[in-house]
Formats: C-alpha cells, structure tokens, sequence
C-alpha cells in the first residue's frame, strides 16, 4: 500500500511521487467521475471557494462551475481521450465566488480531475505576446553554451525567478548546468555535473508527459484530497496536475540549497528529456496557470532552436573536417612525413575533436603530444585494440574496464578515440582524454559550511557533486556523436592520403 510507503535515500526511485494524494495550497482539486458527480476535493476548497468539502463530495460539477464552462469542457472530450491530453482555460467563473479562476482539467484513470487557480487580478493578456520577441534573441544564436545562456536570461525575464539555469541530462542520466543566470550576477553551479539520483527515473519519466512544475513555496504543507482513495483502493494518479505537491526528499534539498521556490520546466527534443529550466526564487513565489503557460510555450520553441542549433554543429563538422583533409594534403605535398604533417594539424583536430593528448603511430615510430600514456604503455594497449578492433574508429570513456592496465595511467587519460589508418591494423592515431572529474571545477564556494536536514548531508547540491565524482572516477567525459562522426570522416581522408602514398612509392619503383 503506498500510504505506508517510506522514503528514504535507498529508494528514492521507487517513491509513488504521482500518487502522494496531496496538492499544494495555490489550487483546489476536484476529480468527478464518468457521470460528472463529483467523488474527491481537496480538503482546502474552503480557502478557494468558501465551500466545505462536505459540501461539494457527491454533487454534480454543475454546483460548482457555469453551464458555458461545462459545455466547453464537454466539447474537449476528445483531446481530454488523450493520455497526456490537457485543457487549460483561463479567466473562468466559479458559481458563489467573486474571483475569477485559471482551470486544468484532465482524465486521470475513471477520473476526471478539475483544478482551480484563484486569479489574483484581471487576466494579463500580454503574456503570450512577450514570448515571441525572447525567442528572437535566441535565433542567432550558433554555439550551445552561448543559446542556453541567453535562453536562462530569457527565461529569467518571463519569469521572475531570481535564479535560472539551463540543466542539460547527459548520456548516463546525470546531468550538468550550461547555462545559469542569476539575479545577483552570482555563478553557484555553473558547469558543474550531478548525479542521476537527484532527478530519480520515475521523475524523468514524468517530466516528459508533464512539462512544469511549480513549487511555490517549500514550506507549504499542502492539502489532503479526501477521501484519500477511490473505489481501486489507490490514491488519484496525479502525474497530470498541476497542483500536485511534490516530494518531501526533494523539498528537503531545495531547503537545503537555501531556496523557497521551485520551478521547472522540461525541455524535450525529439520526443526524449534533453534537460530542463532550473528556476530557484529565494522567496515563496506563485505565477498563475496562464503565464506558465506561456512559459511552457517558450520551453517548447526553445526545443526547436536546440534541433537547429545541433543541425548547424553537424553541418560544421563536416566543414571542419574538409578544411582538415586540404590542410593535411597541402602538408605532405611540401614533402612532410605523415608524422609530421599531422602533429602540424593538432589544434585543428583538437577543435573538431575534443581531447587531452594526441598518440601517432605508424611504420613502427610513436609520436605523442599532451596527455597520453607512455611509449610503453603505449605497445601493451595497442596489442589489445589489434585484437579488439577491426578498421572502425573505437571510442570509450572509461578505458581501464576493457583495458584493466589503463590503471597505471588513469590519471593522464582515461577514456581514447582509437582512429585505425592504415589496412594493416597496426597504425593509430589515438586521442586520448583525462578523467572527467579533473576537467570540472566547483564553481561556488567550497568552504562554505553545509547545511544540512534529517536526511543528513546528501541533499545539498555540493554532495550531488561529490557523489557524481565517486560515481565518474575512471571515466572521460563521452565522445558524442559529433565526435565519432569527425574520427570516421578523419579515418577515410587518412586512409586516401595513405592509398596515394603507397601507390607514389609503388610508381618510383617501377
Ligand atoms: C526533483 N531534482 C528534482 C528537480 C530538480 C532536481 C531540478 C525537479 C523539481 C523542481 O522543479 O525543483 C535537482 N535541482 C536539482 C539539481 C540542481 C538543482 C541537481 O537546482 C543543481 C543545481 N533528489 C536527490 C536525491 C533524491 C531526490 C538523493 O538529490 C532521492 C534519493 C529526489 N528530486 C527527487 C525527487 C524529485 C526530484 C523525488 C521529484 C519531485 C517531484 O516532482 O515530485
């Protein structure tokens, strides 16, 4: 039974956070069933509408919003059939309340569910309107940091929030901040990595169908929905609510960080979780139904600059890589050995692909440049990559698992990019990269002390980073796709200038 589910740091990903049958106090929660009798509410309709609960529990939904607002819901039925299907409207009429409210209905098992958001004002028909004009700023925008950078600050505008971050997930599910704008022009955790366990898996998978969450105060203890279970016997299924109250972990780490409001919005790109808006108020802050909704709509064509922005990457590589292949051609075509030629071209290299420390070998003779293993070390790992690989390109990040040996210098590189050029599998260039925990730097101050909660010292972002080190120890950071794509494309052009070399010498001879 999930009520008597008990959280701790062991099980985090297990915890039900979709069903802890509580809402947070900015809205009221009613769920009807098929006959639109309403069977649930949240315990604080009385500070939203003045009604008790007792009052409204078996009634039809028609006690409490108009017959225009119930027409329009049943005209919606078939995007409401959908199963991250949602309704928004905004500006609505509650019958016996003087306030106008923001609503959210959508179908959670039998249920229909219906929250309601008090506006506090009129309604800010402008909102929508400042969302195009921030996504100008973003389409010129040609590198990753510097469109995440300027999508925080964007963000930041639309929001409020005195702290934005751009938080992108790595391969591996941990995850790393881009991008961060602060109001007090302060740089707490930028480039810093976390672990996955801070955003557990069911987490995750719920930020792809639910795309914000506002947590509008940490202190807000929340309202139970009653009665607490339906007819299965399980509380409601409340992955598609927005006034969900989250989990008691995860408010014991924003306390810890010294922050009392929380937002979040997904940021998807080709239907999986590529990151997400980190938004951090210092203060309990609440923005209504309709501005988040803005804000989701800049999230989601923040999604298409991203796919745009990745397209240009690509198409650069490729550039990259022709304008690498004349060099190296013009080179020889001097009279330099191959030896020569391309330890002339590292940096460019090293601009396409990333890396530490550059290994040539060929005809027998060993080059290096920057962070490699040694000579000796050297011949032990090309023995095993001549029986591991073929004439593919072979790239890890965390090379003494195949390689136990890589021990010994684990410190100078541990994870290679193995670029076989020649036919014969004898000859490599190998660029190597050095553990990934040695490349990022804590960016706030570590000697600040820590606060710390019942749950001890593990929910504060400073031991996220600590456990994130543990966890990487050993590791590169990945090559990415770009990057095996740029090995493959330098593999063929070496190989070329190779043919001719042969067929060069084969011609001298005859
Ligand atoms: C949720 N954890 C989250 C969220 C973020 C983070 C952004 C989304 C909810 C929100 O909007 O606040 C993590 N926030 C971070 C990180 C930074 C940050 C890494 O600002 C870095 C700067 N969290 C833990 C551990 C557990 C855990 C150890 O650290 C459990 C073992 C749980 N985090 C946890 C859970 C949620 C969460 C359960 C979901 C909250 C919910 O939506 O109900």
């Amino acid at each position: 039974n999930n009520a008597d589910f008990q959280v701790d740091l062991t099980n985090c990903d297990r915890e039900p956070i979709h069903q802890l049958g509580r809402v947070q106090s900015y809205g009221a929660l009613v769920a009807v069933s098929s006959d639109w009798i309403i069977q649930h509410t949240s315990s604080n309709v009385a500070d939203i509408f003045d009604i008790e609960p007792n009052d409204l529990l078996g009634k039809p939904l028609t006690e409490l919003i108009v017959s225009d607002t119930f027409d329009r819901i049943r005209q919606n039925l078939s995007i409401l059939a959908n199963p991250s299907g949602v309704v928004r409207m905004f500006g609505v009429i509650v019958r016996g309340a003087h306030k106008l409210y923001d609503i959210s209905i959508h179908q959670s098992g039998k249920h229909m569910v219906i929250e309601f958001e008090p506006k506090s004002g009129p309604r800010d028909l402008d909102v929508t309107s400042e969302v195009y004009p921030l996504i100008n700023r973003l389409q010129h925008k040609l590198d990753l940091t510097d469109l995440a950078r300027e999508a925080a600050r964007c963000m930041r505008r639309l929001s409020g929030f005195d702290s934005v971050m751009v938080y992108q997930f790595q391969p591996d599910a941990s995850g790393r901040v881009l991008a961060e704008d602060r109001a007090d022009g302060d740089r707490r955790y930028l480039g810093l990595n976390f672990p996955a366990s801070d955003i557990p898996v069911q987490a995750r998978a719920l930020y792809k169908r639910s795309l914000l969450r506002l947590i509008a105060d940490v202190n807000d203890e929340g309202s139970l929905i009653v009665p607490p279970q339906t007819h299965s016997g399980e509380p409601i299924d409340l992955s598609l609510a927005v006034t969900r109250s989250v989990s008691p972990i995860h408010i014991e780490y924003l306390k810890n960080m010294g922050v009392q409001a929380s937002m979040s919005v997904s940021i998807m790109k080709n239907g999986e979780l590529w990151g997400l808006f980190a938004c951090h108020n210092h203060t309990p802050r609440y923005i209504d139904y309709e501005r988040r909704t803005a804000i989701e709509m800049f999230a989601h064509l923040f999604s298409y600059e991203l796919s745009r922005q990745e397209e240009h990457a690509r198409a650069q590589v490729e550039i990259d890589s022709g304008r690498l292949q004349t060099m190296l051609i013009a080179h020889m075509a001097d009279g330099r050995s191959l030896a020569d030629s391309l330890m002339n071209v590292s940096e460019d290299i090293e601009r396409v692909i990333p890396h530490d420390g550059i290994i040539l070998y060929t005809d027998g003779k060993f080059f290096s440049a920057g962070a490699t293993p040694t000579e000796d070390e050297f011949y032990g790992l090309a023995r095993m990559l001549d029986t591991r690989i073929g004439t593919a390109v072979y790239g890890t990040d965390h090379l003494s698992k195949i390689h136990p040996d890589a021990e010994e210098f684990v410190k100078r590189c541990a994870g290679i990019l193995a670029i076989p050029i020649s036919k014969r599998p004898r000859d490599y260039i190998i660029l190597c990269r050095r553990p990934i925990e040695q490349t990022v730097q804590w960016a706030g101050d570590p000697n600040k002390p820590v606060e710390t909660g019942p749950n001890g010292v593990r929910l504060t972002p400073r031991k996220s980073f600590d456990i994130w080190k543990e966890n990487v120890f050993g590791h590169s950071s990945p090559w990415d796709l770009g990057s095996l794509h740029a090995a493959e494309l330098l593999r063929t052009v070496l190989l070329e200038i190779f043919l001719k070399i042969t067929d060069a010498a084969n011609e001298e001879r005859r």
